[in-house]
């Protein structure tokens, strides 16, 4: 018996095929600061983040993709870019604390 069958579920995966994954984008929002608190995650835009989230962002968490996010709902207000990497605390990235209503995907 063989010892180093390949599972055909380990498949290396082509550079193009890791690149899309590790790509995916995705975004975490918290509503403290330091990446405490209740988290929001969401891999699409959100014309608004639902009447738990709203005005309650301090630190933000994007593992792939651009993203805007906006400070009324339906991406109005006052707006900012980001692209992957970790915020904790939106003040230091020209987001005001707890003001943000709507999230956009703009590059994934
Ligand atoms: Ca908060
Ligand atoms: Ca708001």
């Amino acid at each position: 018996m063989k010892i180093y069958d390949i599972n055909p579920l380990c498949v290396e995966l082509s550079f193009e095929e890791a690149a899309t994954i590790k790509g995916k984008a995705q975004v975490l929002l918290r509503k403290d600061i330091d990446f405490r608190g209740e988290t929001f995650s969401a891999t699409r835009s959100r014309s608004y983040v639902g009447d738990d989230f709203n005005d309650e962002t301090s630190s933000i968490i994007i593992t792939g993709g651009t993203w805007r996010f906006y400070e009324d709902a339906n991406y109005t207000g006052s707006s900012k870019q980001l692209g992957p990497g970790y915020y904790s605390w939106v003040e230091n990235f020209g987001i005001t604390n707890d003001t943000i209503s709507s999230i956009k995907l703009i590059a994934s």
